[in-house]
Order: C-alpha cells, then structure tokens, then sequence
C-alpha cells in the first residue's frame, strides 16, 4: 500500500491508483471532462490539473499515479486559475446556444463552468468546425464538440465500429468521419452509445416528437404506441426516481394524456418473438439446420452483423425484432378486432435505443405496402413530450395497459437486458421439450453483466450450449473464437449495448459517468423484480399470445407468422 497526503488529508491506497482515484477515497472531487476510467484516459483536457510538493507545474490526476509520501493539493489558486483558464478556452471554441441545446441542464461543461467560477467569458464566441451531421438517426454538431474524444474511444474501443476519429490540428482539430461524410452513409450502427458518454450536446438523436405530435392530433389516425421493457425502470430517472423505478403505471396515464388512443406493450411481442424463435431453435436443432442460432432483436447488432460478419448472416434468427413484430400485428391483427382501418392504424414506438429509428425505416420492414413502425421517440423524447404537455408525472395515477396487444408475460419483460432474450428463450423451449410446465425457470447463469458468458444447460436430457455477448465488442471476440473453430454452441444472444437495452443510446443521460455501472445495475434489478411479479413468467403461457395464435396466426412459423413475422438480412 501507499501512503499520500490530499489536501492534508492522509490516505493509504494500493499501487499504481492514480491521483484522481485516491482523491474520491476521500471525498474530495476532482472535475474531470475527458476522463473515462477504462474507456478513454488521454489525460488531455487538463481539467483535472493538481499541484503536488517538490514537482514543478501542474499535473493531470486522471493519468498520475500516486508514490510513497506523494503530497497533492488539488485546490490552490494556482489550480483554480489554471482550471478556469482551461475552461475559458474550451468556452472560445463551443457554441454558447444553451438555452436551445438538448443537454442544457444536463451538460457537463456547463456543471463544470459554474462550480469553477466561469463569470464571464473572455475569449471567442464564432466557432466554425464544420457542418451539423442531420443524415440519420444520429445527429453530430461539430461545433459542440469540446475534443475529450470519449465518443471516438466508445466508438472504436468498446463498439469496434470506428466511424469517427480526429481530424486535422491545432485549432483546425474536428471529431469527423471518413471524408466528412454523414454518419447515414458509414458503417455506423446508430448504436448511440457516443451520444450517451458524450459531456455536452455534440452528439443527439434526430428529434421525432413533432411527428407524433401531428399524428396524435390528426383526427383521421388511429394513433396507437408501444413501449419497450427498459424504459419503463429509467424514464423515472427523467422526473426525479431512482435509477431501476418501475414507473409504467404513470407511464400509461402519462401516455393516455397526451392522447393515444391505445397504450399497448413491447414486452407483449417480446412474448411473441420467443414463439417463433424458440420454434425457429427447436427445428434447426431437430432438422440439423444453421447453427448457432443468434438472436436478431437488435438492430445495432443487425448492422454490425451485415458489415462485418457475412459469414453469419445464416445464423440470425429470421425473426423480426419485437419491436417490429408489434406493428406487423398493430396493422393487421388489431385492426379486424378492433374494426378500424389499417391504414389509419399509425403505429409509434418509444424505445431506449437510437437504432430502432434506424431498424423502423428499413426497406423490408413492411407488409403489403404498409409500414410496420410510423414513428420512434426515445425514452429521453417520451420524457420531453410529457414536459411540453405540462404533464406532472409524479403526481399521475398508474394506469392500465390496454388489450389486446398489452398483456405480457415475466420472459418479455427481462428482453430489456442482457442475458434476457436467452432466459425467456429456454423457459419456453424447455417446457416445449419435455412436454411440462416446469417450475425451476431462473436461469441464472445467463445473467450478470460481464461482456461475454457461456453455459450448458441441460434440458430434457440434452446439453444445449448457450452464450450471451453484450455489447459489439464483445460480439467481434466471440464470434471470431467462432470462426476460429475454438468454440461451438446451440444458440447465443447478442445485444448492440453493454447490458443490453437497459443501456441504451435513448435512455436517460447518465449524468455522473462515474455511477453508470450501479445505474445499469439499478435498471436490471427493476427488469428482474417486475418478472418475478407477473402472473406468468412464461411467454407461451401470455394469454393474448394464445388467443393471437388460436384466432388469427395459426402455428408458429406458418405461413401467416411467417409473412408478418420474420425478415432477411442484407450481405
Ligand atoms: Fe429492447 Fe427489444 S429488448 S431490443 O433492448 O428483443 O430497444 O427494451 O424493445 O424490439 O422487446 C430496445 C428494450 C426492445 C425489441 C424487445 C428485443
Ligand atoms: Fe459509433 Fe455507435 Fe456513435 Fe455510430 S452511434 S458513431 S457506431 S458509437
């Protein structure tokens, strides 16, 4: 151990901890703007700039590591000048629109501006760093942009995408992509990762609400919405709750109010998706068909898939994600029963992912000319909509999803997280082989956060061999053990975000980085709590999936599921 002095504070901490790190142990906080522990640590905003006895100038605490006897002082003039100077200049160089940027309030560098003593601001104020990127569902304005490179780090490092990077120096230096070309036309998976571990407003997602605003008032529309199993524990976050609230009784009135006319369920076609996918499994292993099966769910991971794994284009499940499962049966199904006109039926999806604005808009993601999804807003959007209705969410009264398409089962509500599909996958599938409605349905070693877990589960005397990657990062290391021939399984689960949706690029803003492991943690808590609450844990056993089923697909994998159901991919 080692012993240092902060702000003559004495502490002991083990080897190789940095200064910033010692510095927390204490309590004492060192702001910080580039810094990402694990994900990107250049040390070179200089923010986090300390004084320490018998060294000369100022040091970065995020990079410097502490040695025996170490005395720092992380708040003397010196320091809070420099700071403040470091700042300034960051300011010269920043579009000042606050007001108007979608992170005011919640921006990094303005925190940091006013707990440094920013009064003023000296220099700059016209920044010309190139043109706003609108080409897709991510939106990038270099002109925000305060080059702490956290989103190029995400994105090559934890992603292993790579679709943006610097570009040119000194005070020409740009976050770009190849040619300055827009992000639609790169290899980027809209996984809005970088908009999340982003400090200030450089990086959003296209803003869809005044869309859906003119549905809901289009008297000619029947406007019916659907919500994802991970908003629901963070939009709270948005009003005030703890990280992993299950808030969708207000949720519901919240959407009643603003006027839909019908507030139905994700976590209903997540029930639906393991129908099929489970069929889908059984009969490849039954027939010796493609193997692994991998789940198709989400659309980052589609993407990524497309562009960088060919060879496993067969794998993927053809099933449509649950989100798109729901507006092929939101437009078909629902209607008949509901005796309104499908094309009248204008179908809105709020989701925690940026690329589920991306997955709606695909080519193939329609039946008979109509499109499956009309429009997708974030759990961040949702939040707005029901600010700018003046809505007061903590005081709604929890309101009841509707039938039919808004009864759902434990299985699809864990979707919302890693390991989840998988989980609710082998509820059905074991049950499915050995012909009993078992009791032991916790699958356990396929949850946790890790980027990558592997199982056997034995399952009416066979070894089905499963493996769960979180993250497509961690989905290049798996499958190319795959290709390698250092690994085999039966069927594996793949979500574009490190924890799955709970995680994703549409969820609230973290707002201190450094709690993001315990938020997510938060959310899949909130997932798995509500799962052991539901009156069925099963997807199969979701009475609305039998009746959709025993009226109207017939069998799984039938021609009609199949039609409205599943897709292709494009190589
Ligand atoms: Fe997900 Fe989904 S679980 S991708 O994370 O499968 O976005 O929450 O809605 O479609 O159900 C997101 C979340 C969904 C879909 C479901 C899946
Ligand atoms: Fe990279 Fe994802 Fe951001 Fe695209 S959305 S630039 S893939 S981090």
């Amino acid at each position: 151990m080692i012993n240092v002095t902060i702000d003559g504070i004495a502490v002991e901490v083990p080897k190789d901890t940095t200064i910033l790190e010692a510095a927390k142990k204490l309590n004492i906080n060192i702001p910080t703007l580039c810094f990402m522990k694990g994900i990107n640590e250049p040390g070179s905003c200089r923010v986090c700039v300390v004084e320490v006895e018998g060294w000369r100038g100022l040091h970065p605490a995020c990079v410097t590591k502490v040695s025996e006897g170490l005395v720092v002082k992380t708040a003397t003039s010196t320091v809070r000048e420099a700071r403040k100077n470091i700042l300034e200049l960051i300011m010269s160089n920043h579009n000042r629109e606050c007001l108007s940027c979608d992170r005011n309030l919640k921006c990094e560098l303005q925190t940091l501006c006013n707990e440094n003593g920013i009064d003023r601001l000296p220099y700059g104020g016209k920044v010309d760093k190139g043109c706003l990127d609108t080409s897709g569902p991510i939106v990038r304005d270099p002109n925000k942009c305060v080059l702490c490179g956290r989103c190029v780090s995400v994105c090559s490092k934890m992603q292993d995408v790579g679709v943006i990077d610097f570009a040119y120096r000194g005070a020409h230096m740009t976050v770009t992509t190849a040619y300055e070309e827009g992000l639609a036309g790169q290899e980027c998976i809209n996984c809005g990762q970088c908009i999340k571990i982003c400090p200030v407003g450089a990086l959003s997602e296209r803003d869809d609400t005044a869309r859906v605003w003119k549905a809901l008032e289009n008297p000619e529309l029947h406007v019916v919405v659907q919500t994802a199993p991970a908003v629901r524990v963070a939009l709270g976050e948005e009003f005030g709750y703890a990280p992993g609230t299950n808030v969708e009784g207000k949720m519901v009135t919240a959407l009643r109010r603003l006027g839909f006319d019908k507030i139905f369920d994700t976590n209903f076609s997540a029930d639906l998706t393991i129908i099929e996918e489970g069929n889908e499994l059984l009969n490849r292993i039954k027939n010796g068909g493609k193997l692994p099966l991998i789940t198709s769910c989400s659309p980052g991971w589609i993407k990524f898939c497309e562009h960088n794994y060919h060879d496993f284009l067969e794998n993927l499940s053809t099933c449509k994600s649950p989100q798109q499962m729901f507006g092929a049966v939101a437009k078909s199904y629902y209607p008949v029963k509901a005796d309104v006109d499908p094309k009248k039926v204008f179908v809105v999806s709020v989701m925690p992912c940026t690329a589920k604005k991306y997955e709606a808009d695909r080519e193939e993601m329609q039946v008979d000319g109509l499109k499956d999804i009309d429009a997708v807003i974030t759990t961040r959007e949702l939040a707005k909509m029901i600010r700018q209705a003046g809505i007061r969410f903590a005081e709604l009264e929890d309101g009841e999803r509707d039938s039919i398409l808004g009864t759902y089962s434990g299985a699809g509500t864990i979707f919302g997280n890693t390991g989840g599909v998988m989980e609710a996958a082998l509820r059905t599938v074991a049950d499915k082989l050995t012909g009993k409605s078992l009791d032991s349905i916790e699958y356990t070693a396929v949850r946790g956060l890790s980027g990558i877990r592997e199982a056997t589960v034995n399952i009416a005397g066979m070894d089905i061999k499963v493996a769960v990657a979180n993250g497509t990062g961690n989905a290049s290391k798996l499958l190319d053990k795959i290709r390698a021939g250092e690994a085999g399984y039966h069927f594996i689960e793949v979500m574009g975000c490190e924890g799955g949706c709970i995680n994703g690029g549409g969820q609230p803003i973290i707002k201190d980085k450094s709690t993001t492991e315990e938020v997510k943690a938060a959310r899949i808590k909130g997932l798995y709590d509500i799962d052991k609450a539901c009156v069925t844990r099963k997807s199969h056993e979701n009475p609305e999936i039998q009746k959709l089923y025993a009226e109207y697909l017939g069998e799984a994998g039938a021609h009609k599921a199949h039609k409205l159901l599943h897709t292709h991919y494009v190589a």
